[in-house]
């Protein structure tokens, strides 16, 4: 933050960047957040005194700014009922599936909604208070679908951009919702919208015309007052070098042949790395690896599977049933297949760290993403950057946005359980020269194309749809 107490740039996302722990001396203390939305904007941060507002998790009401990591942090506070109604209730049981092309029923309540507008309220002027004269404001995900209205009302003076993380529906679906011109109110507050894909930004433009009226040309809305609002595609990725140079180290190779050691040396090891969410398609997936199993493509000798399920919204209900199916269904599998003490399924309902993470996806040989729905999906992108060794097999969903561009993995429709087990006994079987051909296509692709770039690309065409306007922020890519 500078002396004036402002900040050239500020992201807004509803997490902070940092989890809460307990020092050695008892004392509390932070630790930065694993996920690479953190890597990618430090750098820019840093070389713009920005600061970041969001929710640190957990119901206390400290609003006082504080430094972790060099970094400069707001706190955003919510109390228990505010974390039901805003947090799990209308993001994660309203909005989360909805926008996932409804695998799972939304539900909508009116109290939630009335959350949602007073928490989305309450960043927004957090958001103006801290924001310098004609400042960057970058705001991120679902959560926050109202920040830029409110904020733009606030303060005229800032440059506001919006990225969604996740999928953005069909009109089809998103009409269901009881305040779906709110939202689409909400975002048009900022001057540029980002989306994983062009489909995404392309059913937001239908949306608006249709349902607001605007006036809108190709990817550009024009708004009554002369304003105009861009709305686009930004695939995020990964710090693909980061990966990569983590995955080269001595201690994640030996790791790797330690785990593949404490799984009985199978020939191959299929792996899953999910959030323990509905979406990821954990439940078929698993299903069509056991009728390869029952068929007697392969039994426990030849390959196992290694499932991760970080937990995930525990307080959301259909998360704690997903929970009971997963549970259960491994149980079934490994009690029809499994032998003394070779289970056929690994399930490791836990979270690890990511040098564990990067020693998984160097052990195995066949990486499975079957997301019924994904935004991008990391994991795909991960497991790619990790595998410098050019081997290593990528069964990956088409309706997650990393498919349009790691098209040499072997694409599957996740609904349709014949189709995946053909492609998982294909890449089975692939020898070694066919997997090279498809890792070293999609590698280029990743390393190429990093988180860097993506922040980078985003500001930069932030800065141009007001160009008259607001001061620059400055690049940041790392060496
Ligand atoms: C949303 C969108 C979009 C998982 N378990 C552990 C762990 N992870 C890490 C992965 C990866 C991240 O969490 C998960 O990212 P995904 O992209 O796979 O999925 P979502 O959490 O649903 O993310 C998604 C993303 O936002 C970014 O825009 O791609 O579509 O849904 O980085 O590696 N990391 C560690 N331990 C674990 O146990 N360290």
């Amino acid at each position: 933050m500078s002396t004036s107490g402002g900040a050239d740039l500020v992201i807004v996302a509803n997490r902070l960047p940092v989890d809460r722990i307990e020092n050695p001396d008892g004392s509390p203390g932070w630790r930065p957040s694993p996920g690479g939305l953190v890597s990618a904007l430090e750098p820019v941060l840093r070389a713009n005194d920005g600061i970041w507002i969001g929710w640190p998790g957990g119901a206390d009401g400290d609003t006082a700014p504080f430094e972790a990591e060099g970094l400069d942090l707001v706190p955003i506070s919510m109390t228990p009922q505010e974390i039901e109604e805003f947090y799990e209730g209308f993001s994660n049981a309203t909005l989360w599936p909805l926008y996932h092309d409804v695998v799972a029923k939304p539900e909508f309540h009116r109290e939630w909604w009335d959350s949602y507008v007073t928490i989305n309220r309450r960043f927004a002027e957090r958001a103006a208070e801290v924001a310098n004269e004609a400042a960057t404001v970058w705001v991120h995900d679902y959560q926050l679908q109202l920040v830029p209205a409110m904020l733009r009302e606030l303060r005229p003076d800032l440059r506001i951009g919006f990225y969604l993380h996740i999928p953005f529906p069909p009109a089809e679906l998103f009409q269901q919702l009881p305040w779906r011109r709110q939202i689409l109110e909400g975002l048009l507050g900022a001057d540029l919208i980002g989306f994983q894909l062009s489909g995404a930004a392309q059913n937001f433009v239908r949306l608006v015309r249709q349902r607001v009226g605007h006036k809108t040309h190709r990817d550009v809305v024009y708004l009554p007052d002369g304003r105009t609002v861009r709305a686009a595609a930004f695939p995020i990725s990964i710090d693909s070098a980061g990966y990569e140079e983590l995955a080269r180290s001595e201690e994640v190779a030996r790791r790797a042949t330690e785990i593949r050691d404490a799984l009985g040396n199978p020939r191959k090891i299929f792996l899953g790395v999910d959030r323990l969410d509905y979406t990821k398609g954990i439940y078929a997936r698993l299903r069509a690896f056991a009728e390869l199993v029952a068929d007697g493509h392969f039994d426990v000798e030849d390959a196992v599977f290694v499932q991760v399920a970080t937990p995930s919204r525990e307080q959301v209900e259909q998360y704690r049933l997903l929970r009971d199916d997963i549970d259960r269904l491994v149980g079934r599998i490994n009690g029809d297949h499994g032998q003394i003490g070779r289970p056929a399924i690994h399930y490791l309902h836990a979270s690890y760290p990511r040098e564990e993470m990067a020693a998984y996806f160097r052990a195995a040989d066949i990486m499975v993403v079957t997301p019924l729905r994904d935004g991008m999906n990391l994991v795909a992108k991960e497991y790619v950057a990790c595998r410098f060794d050019n081997e290593g097999a990528l069964v990956l969903s088409e309706f997650a946005g990393a498919a349009d561009e790691l098209r040499q993995a072997w694409l599957i429709n996740p609904y349709d359980i014949n189709g995946m087990k053909s492609a998982l006994l294909d890449a089975y079987r692939a020898d070694g020269r066919e997997l090279t051909r498809r890792m070293k296509a999609m590698r280029k692709q990743v390393m190429e194309h990093d988180v860097a770039a993506w922040a980078d690309k985003f500001l930069t065409e932030l800065a141009a749809v007001r160009p008259s306007h607001g001061k620059s922020v400055r690049p940041a890519r790392r060496s």
